[in-house]
Protein backbone atom coordinates (compact mmCIF):
# COMPACT_ATOMS: atom_id res chain seq x y z
CA UNK A 1 0.00 0.00 0.00
CA UNK A 2 1.15 3.49 -0.46
CA UNK A 3 -0.51 7.33 -0.93
CA UNK A 4 0.60 9.56 -4.47
CA UNK A 5 0.81 12.82 -2.82
CA UNK A 6 2.06 16.08 -3.17
CA UNK A 7 2.94 17.71 0.56
CA UNK A 8 1.12 21.17 1.31
CA UNK A 9 -1.56 20.51 -1.46
CA UNK A 10 -5.09 20.66 0.14
CA UNK A 11 -6.33 18.05 -0.71
CA UNK A 12 -3.69 15.62 0.14
CA UNK A 13 -3.52 17.38 3.37
CA UNK A 14 -6.99 15.90 4.14
CA UNK A 15 -5.62 12.98 3.96
CA UNK A 16 -2.31 13.61 5.89
CA UNK A 17 -4.26 15.36 8.96
CA UNK A 18 -6.65 12.45 9.04
CA UNK A 19 -4.20 9.47 9.13
CA UNK A 20 -2.56 11.49 11.94
CA UNK A 21 -5.73 12.01 13.69
CA UNK A 22 -6.12 8.31 13.77
CA UNK A 23 -2.00 7.38 14.62
CA UNK A 24 -1.99 5.06 11.14
CA UNK A 25 1.59 5.03 8.59
CA UNK A 26 1.81 4.14 5.22
CA UNK A 27 4.40 4.77 2.59
CA UNK A 28 3.90 7.59 0.28
CA UNK A 29 4.97 8.45 -3.07
CA UNK A 30 5.55 12.53 -3.81
CA UNK A 31 3.99 13.21 -7.12
CA UNK A 32 4.99 16.67 -8.51
CA UNK A 33 1.67 18.10 -9.58
CA UNK A 34 3.54 21.34 -10.60
CA UNK A 35 5.76 19.12 -12.98
CA UNK A 36 2.12 18.19 -14.21
CA UNK A 37 3.84 14.22 -13.02
CA UNK A 38 0.00 13.07 -12.67
CA UNK A 39 -1.32 14.62 -15.82
CA UNK A 40 1.62 11.40 -17.80
CA UNK A 41 -0.15 9.13 -19.60
CA UNK A 42 1.19 6.50 -17.41
CA UNK A 43 -0.62 7.72 -14.27
CA UNK A 44 -3.98 8.72 -15.66
CA UNK A 45 -3.97 5.08 -17.41
CA UNK A 46 -3.09 2.94 -14.71
CA UNK A 47 -3.58 5.23 -11.20
CA UNK A 48 -6.43 8.06 -11.62
CA UNK A 49 -7.87 8.44 -14.57
CA UNK A 50 -9.04 11.96 -13.35
CA UNK A 51 -5.54 13.05 -12.84
CA UNK A 52 -5.66 14.55 -9.26
CA UNK A 53 -3.75 13.31 -6.20
CA UNK A 54 -4.18 11.52 -3.40
CA UNK A 55 -5.10 8.48 -4.80
CA UNK A 56 -4.20 5.32 -2.53
CA UNK A 57 -2.66 2.09 -4.06
CA UNK A 58 -3.57 -0.71 -2.52
CA UNK A 59 -1.44 -4.14 -2.21
CA UNK A 60 -3.72 -5.18 -5.29
CA UNK A 61 -2.43 -3.06 -7.37
CA UNK A 62 -6.09 -1.44 -7.13
CA UNK A 63 -6.35 2.36 -6.41
CA UNK A 64 -8.86 4.75 -4.76
CA UNK A 65 -9.11 8.11 -5.59
CA UNK A 66 -10.64 11.41 -3.90
CA UNK A 67 -9.70 12.43 -0.44
CA UNK A 68 -12.82 11.22 1.82
CA UNK A 69 -12.91 7.99 0.01
CA UNK A 70 -9.67 7.40 0.72
CA UNK A 71 -10.04 8.36 4.44
CA UNK A 72 -13.20 6.13 4.47
CA UNK A 73 -11.33 2.82 3.71
CA UNK A 74 -9.01 3.71 6.28
CA UNK A 75 -12.56 4.50 8.59
CA UNK A 76 -13.15 0.74 7.61
CA UNK A 77 -9.99 -0.66 8.84
CA UNK A 78 -9.84 2.03 12.08
CA UNK A 79 -13.03 2.26 13.13
CA UNK A 80 -11.76 4.08 16.59
CA UNK A 81 -11.63 6.92 17.35
CA UNK A 82 -14.28 7.69 14.64
CA UNK A 83 -14.16 10.71 12.50
CA UNK A 84 -17.21 10.17 10.39
CA UNK A 85 -19.40 9.99 13.73
CA UNK A 86 -20.64 6.93 15.66
CA UNK A 87 -24.44 7.04 15.97
CA UNK A 88 -27.11 7.24 12.66
CA UNK A 89 -27.93 10.94 13.76
CA UNK A 90 -23.82 12.02 14.11
CA UNK A 91 -23.34 9.94 10.92
CA UNK A 92 -25.57 12.15 8.82
CA UNK A 93 -24.23 15.20 10.26
CA UNK A 94 -20.80 14.67 9.43
CA UNK A 95 -21.85 13.71 5.64
CA UNK A 96 -23.86 16.96 5.46
CA UNK A 97 -21.37 19.13 6.98
CA UNK A 98 -18.33 17.13 4.15
CA UNK A 99 -20.64 17.51 1.20
CA UNK A 100 -21.65 21.05 2.08
CA UNK A 101 -17.45 22.04 2.60
CA UNK A 102 -16.60 20.09 -0.89
CA UNK A 103 -19.71 21.59 -2.66
CA UNK A 104 -20.33 25.13 -1.37
CA UNK A 105 -16.62 25.84 -0.22
CA UNK A 106 -14.04 24.00 -1.76
CA UNK A 107 -15.74 24.51 -5.15
CA UNK A 108 -15.50 28.05 -5.24
CA UNK A 109 -12.13 28.60 -3.94
CA UNK A 110 -10.94 26.31 -6.15
CA UNK A 111 -12.55 28.35 -9.13
CA UNK A 112 -10.40 31.57 -7.84
CA UNK A 113 -7.45 29.31 -7.71
CA UNK A 114 -7.90 28.17 -11.06
CA UNK A 115 -9.02 31.38 -12.59
CA UNK A 116 -7.11 33.90 -10.64
CA UNK A 117 -3.91 32.63 -9.69
CA UNK A 118 -0.59 33.79 -11.50
CA UNK A 119 0.38 30.13 -10.30
CA UNK A 120 -1.96 28.26 -12.83
CA UNK A 121 -2.02 30.49 -15.76
CA UNK A 122 0.47 28.02 -17.48
CA UNK A 123 -2.06 25.28 -16.93
CA UNK A 124 -4.97 27.10 -17.27
CA UNK A 125 -4.89 28.80 -20.48
CA UNK A 126 -8.11 30.69 -20.66
CA UNK A 127 -8.14 31.54 -17.27
CA UNK A 128 -11.31 34.20 -16.22
CA UNK A 129 -11.35 36.96 -14.34
CA UNK A 130 -14.86 37.72 -13.83
CA UNK A 131 -15.25 33.80 -12.65
CA UNK A 132 -12.65 34.63 -10.19
CA UNK A 133 -13.83 37.45 -8.72
CA UNK A 134 -17.58 36.08 -8.63
CA UNK A 135 -16.59 33.42 -6.59
CA UNK A 136 -14.47 35.35 -4.38
CA UNK A 137 -17.43 37.34 -3.10
CA UNK A 138 -19.18 33.49 -2.37
CA UNK A 139 -16.23 32.40 -0.19
CA UNK A 140 -16.45 35.56 1.57
CA UNK A 141 -19.87 35.30 2.24
CA UNK A 142 -19.00 31.42 2.73
CA UNK A 143 -16.99 32.52 5.51
CA UNK A 144 -19.71 34.77 7.43
CA UNK A 145 -22.25 31.36 6.80
CA UNK A 146 -19.45 29.44 8.75
CA UNK A 147 -18.92 31.68 11.05
CA UNK A 148 -23.08 31.41 12.07
CA UNK A 149 -23.06 27.92 12.20
CA UNK A 150 -20.29 28.18 14.74
CA UNK A 151 -22.12 30.39 17.23
CA UNK A 152 -23.41 27.13 19.52
CA UNK A 153 -21.45 24.07 18.91
CA UNK A 154 -17.33 23.82 19.51
CA UNK A 155 -16.86 21.94 15.94
CA UNK A 156 -18.63 21.75 12.59
CA UNK A 157 -20.91 18.95 13.09
CA UNK A 158 -21.34 19.06 16.92
CA UNK A 159 -18.82 18.92 20.01
CA UNK A 160 -16.99 16.35 18.43
CA UNK A 161 -13.62 17.15 15.95
CA UNK A 162 -14.38 14.66 12.73
CA UNK A 163 -13.87 15.02 8.97
CA UNK A 164 -15.68 17.96 8.05
CA UNK A 165 -13.23 19.77 10.14
CA UNK A 166 -10.01 18.50 8.63
CA UNK A 167 -12.23 19.17 5.29
CA UNK A 168 -13.03 23.02 6.26
CA UNK A 169 -9.62 23.69 7.79
CA UNK A 170 -7.43 22.27 4.84
CA UNK A 171 -9.78 24.64 2.38
CA UNK A 172 -9.48 27.15 4.39
CA UNK A 173 -6.20 27.43 4.45
CA UNK A 174 -5.56 26.81 0.96
CA UNK A 175 -7.98 30.12 0.87
CA UNK A 176 -6.00 32.21 2.76
CA UNK A 177 -2.84 30.48 1.78
CA UNK A 178 -2.70 30.33 -1.82
CA UNK A 179 -5.76 32.66 -2.69
CA UNK A 180 -5.37 35.80 -0.69
CA UNK A 181 -8.70 35.14 1.09
CA UNK A 182 -9.22 35.74 4.64
CA UNK A 183 -12.25 35.75 7.02
CA UNK A 184 -12.68 38.52 9.05
CA UNK A 185 -11.46 39.44 12.49
CA UNK A 186 -15.06 39.72 13.69
CA UNK A 187 -15.73 36.06 12.60
CA UNK A 188 -15.12 34.98 16.22
CA UNK A 189 -16.44 31.91 16.08
CA UNK A 190 -14.85 30.60 12.73
CA UNK A 191 -11.17 32.70 14.59
CA UNK A 192 -11.91 30.39 17.77
CA UNK A 193 -12.80 27.02 15.65
CA UNK A 194 -9.57 27.88 13.34
CA UNK A 195 -7.12 28.19 16.06
CA UNK A 196 -8.78 24.97 17.89
CA UNK A 197 -8.01 22.55 14.64
CA UNK A 198 -4.96 24.52 13.82
CA UNK A 199 -3.28 23.89 17.18
CA UNK A 200 -4.16 20.04 16.70
CA UNK A 201 -0.70 18.00 16.52
CA UNK A 202 -2.52 16.73 13.11
CA UNK A 203 -2.82 20.09 11.55
CA UNK A 204 0.83 19.82 10.86
CA UNK A 205 1.07 16.22 9.19
N1 LIG B 1 -11.81 15.70 -5.52
C1 LIG B 1 -10.41 15.33 -5.43
C2 LIG B 1 -9.57 16.51 -5.88
C3 LIG B 1 -8.15 16.11 -6.24
C4 LIG B 1 -7.34 17.31 -6.73
O1 LIG B 1 -7.85 18.15 -7.50
N2 LIG B 1 -6.07 17.38 -6.29
C5 LIG B 1 -5.21 18.45 -6.69
C6 LIG B 1 -4.18 18.73 -5.59
S1 LIG B 1 -4.86 19.61 -4.24
C7 LIG B 1 -4.46 18.09 -7.96
O2 LIG B 1 -4.12 16.94 -8.15
N3 LIG B 1 -4.19 19.09 -8.79
C8 LIG B 1 -3.40 18.94 -9.97
C9 LIG B 1 -4.18 18.50 -11.16
O3 LIG B 1 -5.40 18.29 -11.08
O4 LIG B 1 -3.55 18.36 -12.21
C10 LIG B 1 -10.08 14.87 -4.01
O5 LIG B 1 -10.94 15.03 -3.14
O6 LIG B 1 -9.03 14.30 -3.73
Amino acid sequence: MKLYTYPGAPNPRRVHIYLAEKGVEIPFQKIDIMKRENRQPEFLERVNPMGGIPVLELDDGSHIAESVAICRYFEALHPTPSLFGTTPAEQGGVEMWIRRIELNFMVPVGMVWIHGSPLTAAVMKNQIAEVADQNRKVVENYFGFLDGQLADREFLAGDTYSMADINALCTLDFAAQLNNLHHKPEHENLSRWHAAVSGRPSASA
